[in-house]
């Protein structure tokens, strides 16, 4: 890049774009300059890329969320241009932070599963593999957190308002989907997916919903003016707003409308480039050989009889002969065994959206149960294989039957769809099960969140070859036994807790000490997460600390973040409670100096770029079997936090990575749980531990004030009050205390030897190289995609 030039063009787009003298400028100016000044930067190759691609093999990432975050710091990392534009803007005197910090965060996801697919996207383009982002493009994307009182607030999240600095709207890609009492006009807008210093950009293609006929005149010309509008809006509403239930199944029309919509438009795309640079195909014979769609679980599912339809209805292609192109072209994703967020839709909400979609269903089903009665197979041993039953569509099995690979996320996670959620399909082809543990990309969680790990890294490494190749951090090991190095280590640690205390401070109006450990969760608030174990065992430590101020014990900050569903009444219970606490310790100035609570607002991904960077501990304690993987429990690895966490989701590999003994292990295993689960009562635990008792007999002591919402009490009553057929303690959080107790304990004498802590933190950062979604990519790319 030439400094000058690029300075030059920024000036010029900041001027041309405001009619503003340069020091009239404001930071939202300057930051939509720079977004334009970078866009233009990169054109060139971005149309090289997608020049070069036309004929070639791809891969297609279907998914309903992309969690982005912001693009501006780390497009600048993968442009290799972050010091440069910072010390350009700072020429001009532009503080570079007051830019960053201007940015929205594009939360076009929920959670996990979103994020993973925008650390795929940054993946993809720096193996250099043709990789194609299809999703929706939110107005409105995850709510933003607000807590009033302790409560969580939810309020809007208009995240382009001021506009869109990443995204070229491609209007002449603009595809119509047909819905059965509505016609859309989807509008593709392009945000450029940069790889790390290699010049390839990929594309995510994010469709918007708008009316077909801009305005309808015949509507307007009756004075029906209000109809016209109504009409624009109910177009609109189709891509409004991400649904934020977590790991919840939605049975809303609007929500299969969604997935619908992005779908059809995505392979009416694929199908028309295809027709236009394979023009010889006319039957398609070639079609799976050019493309292969990977579904992000089962929300992009309706895409596999889409492709049925348009390559039947409006290609003349035979049924069968379909049938046998999508059975080619699909690989499918599973990313949670719970129950609960199976997706499955009615068939009267499949009539009401796509018809001739539930059409092709029935008939493959059809097909299907003709099948296995010809192999001889009874109606009852049929019935779990069924793609309908009771007038219910199962969307997981439509994937496994049209789909050519079934993968689990992390090796636990696919040995349970093995034994047991998909255990008859399992039986019936092995050969299509396969486990792809997720990864985590090191440009956004480390190069670009932790400058000072990275460049101590680059130093002691003498290079920056792991950036590429993150398994190279094992040769960190020679280090182990370096007090000196042990004592950056630990030196960079705690510059890293001082800019996230600063950053609390001004943002929660709580101070807390550097000195302290850092204890930290933030996730998704869910039960099987167990938030509330963590929160119990604080409330204990509490009085433990009250009772005996002169106890031997390091002062420990315990940060939690996240946001529960806005219908999930009982995460928003534990939200309440974290901040109760919180209020409770934070104000007791007998204990103050030694515990500290913090619920840190509108957890998020620019959020996370703060927190993982200054963790001790990383707290992931799901019930075993539960997190099919976890993919923060990677960030803080990473960036050198030890994690106390159960025998659950990738923390399994993480521990057998950088060894059990330099982690902090807790809790019961899946096969004692599994044994236990009928017989379990948690009220054993509750009346023979007096510590349990205690924190949950203080849910409702009154030294909590959860402001008559009765929340706590329905906290309380799900750990040991059995409640209308459902089980009491169902997560087992009374079953694992004791051991998550004792195992805070362990850490907090251990912590004090700061050598060797460091040496553990060192050992994890240099076995963090296999939970780079680079190598995920590339297995995806050699084992599904054979790209
Ligand atoms: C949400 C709705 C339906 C089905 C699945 C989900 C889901 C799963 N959302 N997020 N996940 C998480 O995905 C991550 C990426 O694979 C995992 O690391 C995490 O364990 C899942 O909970």
């Amino acid at each position: 890049m030439n400094k000058n030039k690029f300075m030059e063009s920024y000036i010029e787009n900041l001027q041309r774009i405001t009619l503003k003298n340069f020091a009239e400028t404001s930071d939202k100016d300057r930051y939509f300059a720079l977004c334009d000044t970078i866009m233009e930067l990169i054109n060139q190759e971005w149309r090289n890329c997608k020049n070069r691609t036309r004929r070639s093999r791809k891969a297609y990432y279907f998914s309903a969320e992309f969690l982005v975050g912001r693009s501006l710091g780390n497009n600048l990392i993968n442009l290799g241009i972050y010091d440069e534009v910072k010390e350009i803007l700072s020429e001009i005197d532009i503080d570079f932070e007051s830019i960053e910090n201007f940015e929205d965060d594009a939360a076009l996801g929920n959670g996990g599963l979103g994020r993973l697919a925008a650390c795929f996207m940054d993946s993809a383009a720096t193996q250099k593999l043709d990789m194609y982002g299809y999703g929706v493009r939110y107005r409105e994307g995850l709510f933003k957190q607000k807590i009033e009182n302790g409560f969580q607030v939810e309020g809007g999240d208009h995240w382009i308002k001021d506009g869109d600095g990443w995204s070229i709207r491609v209007e002449s890609d603009s595809k119509i989907v047909k819905f059965r009492d509505q016609t859309v006009k989807a509008v593709p807008y392009d945000m450029p997916m940069l790889g790390f210093e290699n010049e390839q950009v990929n594309t995510l293609r994010l469709w918007q919903a708008e009316p077909f006929e801009e305005f309808d005149f015949s509507y307007f010309n009756n004075f029906q003016y209000d109809k016209a509008v109504e009409e624009k809006n109910r177009a609109e509403d189709i891509t409004r707003v991400l649904y934020p239930n977590d790991m919840q199944r939605e049975g809303r029309v609007l929500r299969l409308k969604q997935q619908y919509f992005f779908c059809s438009a995505s392979i009416q795309d694929m199908v028309s480039k295809y027709k236009r640079y394979f023009d010889h195909d006319l039957q398609f014979e070639d079609f799976s050989k050019y493309h292969i769609i990977q579904l992000n679980d089962t929300h992009p599912i309706i895409a596999i009889p889409e492709l049925i339809r348009v390559l039947v209805d409006e290609n003349g292609i035979e049924f069968e002969r379909a049938v046998e192109i999508t059975k080619n072209t699909f690989a499918f994703t599973n990313h949670t065994v719970l129950q609960e967020a199976l997706e499955s839709w009615p068939k009267d909400i499949m009539l009401e959206v796509c018809p001739r979609c539930f059409d092709i269903i029935k008939k493959l089903n059809e097909n299907l149960v003709k099948e296995f009665k010809e192999k001889g197979l009874s109606e009852e041993a049929i019935d779990p294989y069924r793609i309908i039953r009771f007038d219910q569509v199962r969307m997981a099995n439509l994937a496994i039957v049209m789909s050519k690979s079934v993968n689990g996320v992390a090796k636990l996670h696919t040995q349970i769809l093995k034994d047991d959620t998909f255990k008859n399909w399992y039986k019936l082809m092995p050969e299509k099960f396969n486990n792809k543990t997720n990864g985590i990309t090191p440009r956004r969680w480390l190069v670009y969140s932790n400058i000072k790990l990275s460049n101590f890294i680059t130093e002691k490494l003498g290079s920056d070859d792991w950036k590429y190749d993150l398994t190279k951090l094992k040769d960190l090991e020679k280090y182990l036994d370096d007090e000196k190095t042990l004592e950056e280590i630990n030196q960079i640690k705690f510059e890293n807790k001082k800019e996230l205390a600063k950053y609390i401070l001004e943002n929660e109006g709580i101070s807390i000490n550097p000195n302290s450990i850092f204890d930290i969760q933030v996730k998704r608030i869910h039960e099987y997460k167990r938030q509330h174990l963590n929160l119990l065992h604080i409330i204990n430590l509490y009085h433990k600390l009250k009772k005996n101020p002169d106890m031997d014990f390091y002062p420990t900050t315990f940060i939690l973040g996240g946001k529960a569903a806005p219908g999930y009444f009982r995460a928003k219970a534990i939200i309440k409670l974290a901040n109760e606490i919180a209020r409770v310790i934070n104000n007791d100035e007998e204990v103050n100096d030694k515990i500290k609570v913090v619920f840190v607002n509108n957890y998020r991904v620019s959020y996370g770029e703060k927190l993982f960077p200054a963790a001790d501990i990383s707290e992931q304690i799901s019930t075993a079997g539960k997190e099919a993987s976890g993919t923060g429990n990677m960030k803080f690895m990473l960036n050198g936090a030890l994690t106390l966490g159960t025998y659950d989701g990738a923390n399994i590999e993480i521990f057998e990575n950088a060894g059990v003994e330099n982690n902090y292990l807790f809790g019961a295993k899946v096969e004692e749980l599994n044994e236990i689960y009928d017989s379990y009562n948690p009220k054993e635990f509750y009346y023979k531990n007096e510590d349990i008792k205690d924190a949950v007999d203080t849910l409702l002591s009154g030294e909590l004030n959860d402001n008559d919402s009765y929340m706590f009490l329905d906290i309380y009553n799900c750990l040991i009050n059995p409640q209308g057929g459902e089980k009491a303690d169902t997560y087992f959080v009374l079953k694992d205390f004791e051991d998550y107790k004792k195992t805070h304990e362990k850490i907090n004498k251990e912590y004090s030897d700061r050598l060797t802590w460091a040496r553990k933190s060192l050992k994890n950062i240099a076995n963090a190289g296999y939970f780079s979604s680079d190598r995920t990519i590339l297995e995806y790319a050699k084992d599904i995609w054979k790209l």
